[in-house]
């Protein structure tokens, strides 16, 4: 069976959930259901990031061990995820023995392959960023004076300490010539281009230790030290499969990361370089999509006004949220939630176009075929037409999807629901059964329950619960949509004569 490996970045446990982390985990999640219905073997992973400076330190501002702090969060994460119908298949903490046992594996890998040397290290530090900065950067950015970090513009602090670097500068040119051999390596293409210029700009070696704080796993043989949390934490791809054991897992190397722009460099220049070192092969791709703002404004802890998943899902039911998030922006791009621009794209596409179609087609077989699908008469070129639409629409969703364009898929799915109401109109199921057109009703009235499960198949991913429901309608007796594939399910033809569809519910009642 052809595998599929999908995963989020690990969250930090030094803030609770917000916009931004369940962005990611729903378009993970849509791919590794998408996947799943494909009939692949998928692999989907998202956890917690719990070590380093900033989670210390959070902690101890609010008078807590680390791991007491981390527990607290974790459990948030832990709850929130099946409310977002999230289906991951594994959550890794980084605190746990496996993970600590991948990294050390890994650390003896760089060492092993020579890749790895004590000195000593000046810097400047910003710990909420958990990013250095040489004194040059700094001033590049304007910082100097100021001693603040280029990026999030908080105080820098100066480091000096004893430390183990990753020869970082060595895989420069593989890096390079990877990247160029591999248009796919890295999307958007945007974003390809700038880790292809930082690259080409010269890399230097990498710190990957610290002497002075503890909230981390120790350097093997070296317990002075701590791991540098990327390290540890970009690890956690490999110990959730079960590395060193086996080496290189069955899952291994992952199709996607998904990621948010920030930690692009991390995880398109640290993480390939490690990967190189240790002889193992690289992700497939990594696509970093853009930033979130909330009616215009950026989102932040000091504003306060981060989006909390918890007050969304008060307003919102879980399969709207993640219907707006990947449908509204273009994956990749930046974008703007707004409560108004949520509540417009829903009204139009879900509750007008297929939710209408919905409610019309089964009030329809309903009311003239008592509810009992009959077998499609000879079809006309309207009826070839649509199903032409469909199956045509199932190709472009896959396209789509290999490529993360969320919203490109969502719209040619609602293409084919806005071609359904053009149908109707067309063929006017009303006027064929005032005309007594028995034969030519019962195949138009087919062709449209028809198409109808078939999208709701493939929004199935996007909407899991909406999408049960509207499957429960056309097809009653079936126990479980989960079960659903697209393999077994997908093509045109599957409901026979005699079938019986529910009377129709409503799922996506207008908002007012
Ligand atoms: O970076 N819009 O964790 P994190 C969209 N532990 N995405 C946003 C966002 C916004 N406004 N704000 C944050 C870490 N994000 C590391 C990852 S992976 C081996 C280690 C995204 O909790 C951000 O882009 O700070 C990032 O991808 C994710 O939230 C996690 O951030």
């Amino acid at each position: 069976m052809e595998r599929y490996y999908v995963t989020t970045p690990i969250y930090y446990v030094n803030d609770e959930p917000h916009l931004g982390h369940i962005y990611t985990t729903i378009a993970a999640d849509v791919l590794a259901r998408y996947q799943r219905m494909s009939g692949r073997d998928v692999f989907f992973l998202t956890g917690v990031d719990e070590h380093g400076q900033k989670v210390e330190q959070a902690a101890a501002a609010r008078g807590i061990a680390p791991i007491a702090l981390a527990d607290q969060v974790v459990e948030r994460y832990r709850t929130l995820w099946p409310e977002l119908a999230i289906s991951n298949d594994d959550f890794i903490r980084t605190s746990s023995e496996r993970h600590k046992a991948g990294v050390q594996a890994m650390w003896r890998k760089l060492e092993n392959a020579g890749t790895i040397y004590k000195d000593f290290y000046e810097d400047w530090y910003c710990v909420p960023c958990e990013t250095y900065w040489t004194e040059t950067q700094l001033k590049d950015a304007d910082c100097w004076d100021s001693t603040t970090c280029p990026d999030c513009k908080r105080a820098v602090e100066k480091i000096q300490e004893e430390s183990y670097f990753f020869r970082l500068s060595a895989f420069q040119d593989r890096l390079v010539e990877h990247i160029r051999a591999n248009p796919d390596f890295i999307a958007p293409a945007s974003r390809r281009n700038e880790v292809l210029s930082f690259v080409e700009s010269g890399l230097r070696d990498l710190s990957i230790s610290r002497t002075t704080f503890s909230w981390g796993i120790p350097v093997p043989g070296d317990d002075k030290h701590v791991i540098y949390v990327w390290i540890d934490a970009l690890t956690n791809y490999l110990s959730a499969l079960g590395f060193p054991d086996p080496e290189t897992p069955v899952h291994w190397p992952a199709d996607v990361h998904l990621i948010g722009k920030d930690i692009l460099r991390f995880h398109a220049v640290y993480w390939p370089a490690m990967l190189m070192a240790a002889d193992l092969p690289l992700p497939k791709r990594i696509f970093a999509h853009g930033w979130w703002t909330v009616e215009g404004e950026k989102m932040s802890k000091s504003k306060g006004n981060a989006l909390r998943p918890a007050e969304l899902l008060e307003q919102y039911d879980a399969d709207v949220l993640r219907y707006f998030l990947l449908r509204e922006v273009p994956f990749g791009q930046d974008g703007d939630f707004s409560f108004s621009a949520l509540k417009q794209r829903y009204n139009s596409e879900l509750a007008n176009d297929v939710g209408n179609l919905l409610n019309r087609s089964l009030a329809m077989l309903n009311k003239y075929q008592q509810g009992e699908l009959l077998a499609a008469g000879e079809e006309q070129a309207v009826d070839r037409a649509l199903i032409a639409d469909v199956e045509a629409m199932q190709r472009d969703v896959a396209a789509a999807l290999e490529k993360q364009a969320f919203h490109l898929a969502l719209e040619r799915i609602n293409e084919v629901v806005r071609h359904g109401n053009r149908y109707v109109e067309e063929n006017a199921p009303w006027s064929l059964a005032k005309a007594g057109d028995s034969a030519r009703l019962a195949t138009v009235l087919y062709h449209l329950v028809e198409m109808l499960r078939l999208v709701a198949l493939q929004l199935l991913p996007f909407m899991p619960e909406k999408m049960s429901r509207m499957l429960a309608q056309i097809q009653p007796e079936m126990e479980d949509a989960g079960r659903l594939s697209f393999v077994e399910h997908g093509g045109w033809g599957v409901l026979q004569g005699g079938h019986r569809c529910a009377k129709p519910q409503p799922i996506f009642p207008r908002m007012e």
